[in-house]
């Protein structure tokens, strides 16, 4: 069986996704075939382009009027737009893939979950740190008890591509289209893997947003950003965080600290993340994503694990041991898992319980900084 797969979106995500899907017959010969039937977006000129790079069939400016041709839906759109298509496909008996934060409220978040529990379609969130080899290697050795009891969990994922503030304005400045900023984008992942990983729940927190600069450019407008009228550049207020951070409490008691930044130079993708037990202590760098640093309670440091051979998770489908992976091949991992989980009508983690379950703490983030104290999730 071939599933016919439709993607709303074709930028970043898009080729992310796209690259995925045409590694997998190659290096996953047994993951369900695909074929690339629409990709839906707005602007006609780019979806073009996105039909001869990315491999689809045919483009459309309307997502309505694909739902009921593809059997899996990408949803790689802004934010807010996960929503409605989210619903309407897996309403539609349509499998749906979607972008992280799952949407950019929490009601809207609780409205996606609601449509997957009563869809017998498979509901995914895409968070696609979980594929990396050495996170779910580190996931294993949690499970084994390495860690003994959970003390701290330190998270913290910085970019550094708002540090200008002549970068242009975009959507993923705007809280109507993106819910919030680093917050939704980055602390998504961070706290996602927290869960996935410790298997705790965060009880209660205290969360802290900024935002550095309050209006962009935006990018094609008048006077000197381009204009003929030589006055000030068109701008557009930025109303989502710079930055968040945020302290929580575990309900096994361990403490948790979470910091999140676009602003950050030097930093343009670090996504690190480190467990303390009373067993030991694991660390996780996005920047050396083949490798996890150990260190047992007794040990006098960290030992630097290669995750790179070919007993570790998804590394026997790819080259021999010691050739690395990148970041896009967690892309292919998550991929993989989704699809033979769609094509066998079974569900995948992480579902949009998941991506609710995040929302619920983005939430609670957003609540405790408007009134400057801790809150309960
Ligand atoms: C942009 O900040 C971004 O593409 C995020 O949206 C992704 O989730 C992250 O993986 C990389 O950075």
């Amino acid at each position: 069986m071939t599933l016919d797969v439709g993607f709303l979106g074709h930028r970043f995500m898009g080729r992310a996704h796209a690259n995925a899907l045409a590694r997998l017959p190659m290096f996953f010969p047994d993951a369900p075939a695909t074929n690339l039937d629409v990709v839906v977006g707005r602007d006609e000129s780019a979806l073009a382009t996105a039909v001869d790079r990315l491999g689809f069939d045919r483009c459309a400016t309307d997502w309505r009027e694909v739902l009921d041709e593809v059997d899996v839906l990408y949803n790689l759109a802004p934010n807010r737009l996960h929503v409605e298509p989210s619903i309407a496909a897996l309403d539609a008996g349509t499998h749906v893939l979607c972008e992280k934060p799952l949407a950019h409220t929490l009601s809207a978040a609780e409205r996606m979950a609601e449509a997957a529990r009563r869809s017998d379609a498979t509901a995914g969130t895409a968070f696609n740190y979980r594929f990396v080899p050495a996170v779910q290697y580190a996931k294993r050795l949690v499970e084994e008890g390495f860690l003994g009891d959970l003390r701290h969990v330190r998270a913290t994922y910085l970019q550094d591509w708002l540090v200008d503030p002549e970068e242009p304005w975009s959507w993923r400045n705007d809280a109507e289209l993106a819910g919030s900023g680093a917050l939704g984008d980055l602390g998504a992942h961070s706290l996602d893997l927290a869960r996935f990983l410790t298997g705790d729940d965060v009880e209660r927190l205290s969360g802290h947003l900024r935002t550095f600069t309050e209006e962009r450019p935006v990018e094609g407008g008048g006077g000197d950003g381009g204009g003929s009228d030589g006055g000030n550049p068109e701008t557009r207020p930025v109303t989502v965080d710079d930055a968040y951070t945020a302290q929580v409490e575990f309900a096994s008691g361990a403490t948790g600290l979470f910091e999140a930044s676009r602003v950050a130079p030097g930093r343009a993708n670090a996504n690190e993340v480190e467990l303390d037990g009373t067993g030991g202590s694991i660390r996780f760098d996005l920047e050396r994503l083949n490798e996890l640093e150990v260190c047992g309670a007794d040990d006098r440091g960290f030992e630097t694990v290669l995750v790179t051979g070919e007993d570790d998770p998804y590394l026997d489908r790819w080259w021999p041991p010691g050739h690395v992976l990148g970041w896009e091949h967690a892309h292919v991992h998550e991929n993989y898992e989704f699809l033979t989980a769609a094509a066998e009508g079974e569900s995948f983690a992480p579902d949009f319980r998941d991506g609710l379950d995040v929302q619920r703490l983005l939430d609670a983030i957003q609540r405790s900084d408007e009134r400057g104290e801790w809150v309960s999730v």
